[in-house]
């Protein structure tokens, strides 16, 4: 049931001990809205504890507080009152996850569009930039004082869901929480550089392959590429190198739409798509079973043929182009 954020505060208070769950193939904003989360109810005098059901990337892991996650494994004995989903549109995203919940979760927080509500208290906000923006505000309304950690877990998740402050979701709240956690002693340097400047050089040898695939079409407002497992497999790479791929191809001058293709593993076909200025690319993915924002989206299709799968996407997009240019 979706209520405003008083009530999920309200619950909150009456919690002893938390579970906080992430979505799997974590991003900055889930795992920052974790460990924030259970950073901030510890100090709060709540137990809490974070978990993601999957593998955590390696570049995140000075940031402060991401070691305090928790895998599955580590808290299938944690016994707690309160479970809180955050970051995910809806129950299948937290994965393995689901096996520490007794039931449906008791608070969701969450900024996607296409999210539904699956909880007993669910908040729901697209207008939110980020996850770690909701987090901020229960921090504040709860009144827990920042230390620099804490400061710092958080602004992770709101640099990351905003480009580094640059996607058209940096608003005023954006940057104003952003000063007040950089003035509680995050470090935005700090942040940047681990998320931004981790490339390895066979990322960069799959990259160059990928841009080999590069199609442009409708006028220059479509691009596409893909990675195919064989070429993972060729520069001994996992999707997990693919980090900020489809961003590179949204970044062509004059591209509305831009999709990457991600076969991994093998015969399951991962899709990013982005938007500039006006298509809904939510909208795309939700039509092959995924979900996200606006301007980013995603869809995961299992058993699948790449280039049959390539070729039926194109087409729903190519339209999805078209209907915007009569309507516009
Ligand atoms: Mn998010």
């Amino acid at each position: 049931m979706f209520v405003k954020l008083e009530d999920i505060i309200e619950r909150i208070k009456k919690s002893k001990k938390v579970l906080v769950i992430g979505h799997i193939k974590p991003d900055g904003d889930d795992i920052s809205s974790v460990a924030t989360l259970t950073l901030a109810l510890r100090k709060y005098g709540i137990e809490a504890e974070g978990c993601i059901a999957d593998h955590i990337p390696w570049f995140y892991k000075d940031i402060n507080g991401v070691s305090e996650i928790r895998g599955l494994e580590e808290l299938k004995d944690y016994d707690y009152d309160t479970s809180i989903i955050v970051d995910a549109s809806e129950i299948s995203r937290i994965g393995d996850g689901a096996l520490l919940l007794k039931k449906r979760p008791d608070i969701t927080l969450d900024h996607h569009k296409t999210n539904e509500g699956f909880g007993e208290l669910d908040f729901c906000d697209p207008s939110y930039a980020a996850t770690a923006v909701i987090v901020y505000e229960i921090i504040n309304k709860l009144g827990i004082e920042y230390d620099p950690a804490l400061a710092e877990i958080n602004l992770l998740g709101i640099a990351t869901d905003t480009g580094f402050f640059k996607y058209s979701n940096t608003d005023v709240k954006v940057f104003s929480y952003s000063a007040s956690l950089v003035e509680k002693g995050a470090n935005i340097q700090k942040i940047a550089s681990a998320v931004l400047e981790h490339k390895t050089l066979k990322e960069l040898k799959l990259f160059s392959e990928m841009l080999n695939t590069l199609s442009v079409e409708e006028n220059g407002k479509l691009a596409w590429a893909y990675v195919s497992y064989e070429m993972l497999e060729r520069n001994n790479c996992t999707d997990e190198e693919t980090g900020g791929f489809v961003g590179e191809i949204r970044s062509i001058y004059g591209v509305e739409i831009a999709i990457l293709f991600i076969e991994w593993p093998k015969n399951q076909v991962n899709i990013s798509f982005r938007s500039k200025n006006y298509v809904d690319v939510s909208e795309i993915a939700k039509y092959f079973g995924g979900g996200g924002h606006i301007r980013a989206s995603g869809c995961s299709i299992k058993d699948a043929d790449l280039m049959d799968i390539i070729g039926k996407v194109v087409d729903k997009s190519k339209e999805a182009l078209r209907v915007k240019a009569v309507s516009s």
